[in-house]
């Protein structure tokens, strides 16, 4: 197996020798089951179990992950994670405040949302920001051409939104702009299908695939969203060469970092508030005020003003909860530290 096709380049090239050699070797892990993952090498496919999380170390592989494997046991175990090229996490869902790697070391994502009842800007704006943090090139792909009527129109909303994006329309029944899909699978390049359930990424997997990897389900009656059935991320090689992520559909992408893809899709509002009279203008009534004048006079879309301060509240509020967390660490090692001092205080250490 030549791990070149799996996406070995001299950047991890380099990576490795700065850290890692013999006996261990490099694998990337292209599928998670949760307890197990699939990782491979040029030795073939191994099932390796998880390694076990340490407190000290809070970094989980993912799939698309650069591993170190040691073949030196019997069966071969991850003793460690490169460092990654770029990764699109989001804010694991639940009370914790945890990051999830949906996809690690991905050159393109394909930031997948379906031409019917299912298209939502206000997502694709959430996509796109998470998509720029990630560090891969974001490209948008709106499925099923076939079930709607203003194609371009809809085209056109999402340039308008996304300046210096690309942005295919295409159909899994037709066979509409696949062709231009294709283009971006180049030998050792990964590409992330990423989007809600039911938007048609298992279908262009199988179809780019040119055979049936993940079944589908036929589309529910009632609603314009497909069943959810993928249930595990796999890293595909595909015959014409390039890597093919497809990822269960996510019910709510909640964003996890924002600042560099805030500043991409927003630069101009950034500007805008740059240019206020006052520092700590809050864009309401205070003179002055250049977002309320790029408003009036329509330099400064009203719609994108509204995305922006709910995507800013977001934002402000996940910061809040992951400080909160640091504090909670600090905290707990302050106690540790301070029950320590007193055991050596009492003579016991
Ligand atoms: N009309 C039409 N239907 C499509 C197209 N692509 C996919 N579908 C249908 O949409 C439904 C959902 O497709 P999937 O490929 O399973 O969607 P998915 O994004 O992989 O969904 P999850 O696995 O739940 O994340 C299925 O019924 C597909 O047949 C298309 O181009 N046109
Ligand atoms: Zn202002």
């Amino acid at each position: 197996m030549d791990i070149r096709d799996y996406g070995w380049d001299q950047i991890f090239e380099q990576r490795w020798t700065e850290k890692y050699k013999e006996p261990f070797k490099p694998g990337r892990i292209v599928a998670d089951y949760g307890q197990m993952l699939r990782v491979v090498s040029e030795s073939g496919e191994h099932l390796v179990n998880r390694p076990v999380k340490k407190p000290d170390n809070e970094t989980q592989p993912a799939v698309g992950d650069w591993v170190a494997l040691d073949f030196a046991q019997e069966v071969p175990t991850i003793t460690g994670i490169l460092d990654r090229k770029t990764k699109f996490s989001r804010a694991a869902a639940g009370q914790a405040v945890k990051e999830q790697i949906v996809a690690a070391n991905v050159d393109t994502v394909f930031l997948i949302q379906s031409l019917n009842r299912d298209f939502n800007m206000k997502r694709l704006e959430r996509y796109l920001i998470a998509g720029w943090e990630s560090g891969a090139m974001p490209v948008v792909v709106l499925t099923k051409a076939d079930c709607c009527e203003n194609v371009a129109e809809k085209v056109m909303t999402v340039y308008d939104t996304a300046p210096g994006v690309d942005v295919h329309a295409i159909s899994a029944l037709t066979g509409q702009g696949i062709d231009g899909i294709r283009t971006y699978f180049k030998p050792g390049k990964t590409i992330a299908l990423l989007g809600s359930s039911g938007v048609g990424k298992s279908t262009l997997a199988n179809l780019l695939a040119g055979k049936e990897l993940l079944k589908t389900q036929d589309i529910r009656e009632d609603d314009s969203r497909g069943r959810h059935t993928t249930t595990h991320r796999e890293l595909i090689l595909l015959p014409g060469g390039g890597l093919l992520l497809d990822t269960p559909g996510m019910r709510a992408l909640s964003l996890w970092a924002a600042e560099s893809g805030m500043e991409l899709m927003f630069g101009d509002i950034e500007e805008w508030i740059g240019q206020c009279r006052f520092s700590d203008c809050r864009h309401e009534n205070e003179p002055g005020c250049a977002v309320r004048e790029a408003l009036q006079t329509g330099e400064l879309e009203l719609k994108r003003w509204e995305s922006w301060l709910k995507l800013q509240k977001e934002i402000k509020h996940l910061e809040a909860k992951k400080e909160g967390k640091l504090r909670l660490h600090q905290k707990q090692w302050g106690k540790q530290i301070a029950k320590l001092q007193k055991e050596i205080y009492k003579g016991k250490i």
